[in-house]
């Protein structure tokens, strides 16, 4: 079956009605929580791409353009590991929601802030590309390291994840791409493959 594209499926989920049937709107958008698994969008949030435009407007609405600018100074930072499962949470060491953890090093005298992430999900089947945009609100001490952990967003300092991403939607395997940039500097990027299988199978 060709896939519906997302503002066809849109203009169809409001021609039948579904957004004058008073359904909820948790996080304001105009898309009905109802409707936002059928575009693929996050219910909690109003830009889920994160690239501006809320979840009605958007006509890509899990497809953020990449943000990353070379134009700054070479990055005293480096990643470490990337995971896009079994997670574990660094303060507790125990098992942490599974979507995406990021690892930075700091080479540098000072302390980082300022950073973006933007990454994608390739699915291997579908051949489908979701990308986001999330400013994580860390801090890489100099000479140190820090992770950003994009999950379920209930764990403190955790950013959330679309729930109703590709990652999630689909068992297919994934490529990943991670770019992080701190304000000033290159950006440095990775790439991961996630394996076949459900988000937490391997758990
Ligand atoms: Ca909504
Ligand atoms: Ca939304
Ligand atoms: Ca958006
Ligand atoms: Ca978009």
């Amino acid at each position: 079956m060709k896939p519906i594209h997302t503002a066809t499926l849109l203009a169809l989920v409001l021609s039948a009605g579904m957004a004058h049937a008073a359904g909820p709107d948790a996080d304001g958008d105009g898309v009905p929580d109802a409707a936002e698994p059928l575009l693929h969008t996050d219910p909690m949030n109003a830009d889920t791409d994160g690239d501006g435009q809320n979840d009605l407007a958007d006509a890509a609405p899990v497809v953020a353009p990449d943000p990353m600018t070379q134009a700054g100074m070479p990055a005293p930072y480096r990643l470490g590991e990337v995971l896009v499962e079994n997670n574990v949470d660094p303060a507790t060491h125990t098992d942490a929601p599974d979507h995406l953890e990021i690892q930075i090093f700091n080479d540098g005298p000072a302390d980082l802030a300022g950073f973006t992430l933007y990454y994608t999900f390739t699915d291997a089947d579908s051949g489908e590309t979701e990308a986001y945009i999330l400013r994580p609100a860390v801090v890489v001490p100099a000479n140190g390291e820090a992770r950003i952990n994009v999950d379920d967003g209930t764990l403190p300092e955790h950013l959330r994840a679309n729930p109703n991403s590709i990652y999630v939607t689909s068992l297919a395997a994934k490529h990943v791409t991670v770019a992080v940039q701190a304000d000033g500097f290159q950006p440095v990027t990775a790439t991961v493959e996630k394996d076949a299988g459900g988000a937490e199978t391997a758990d």
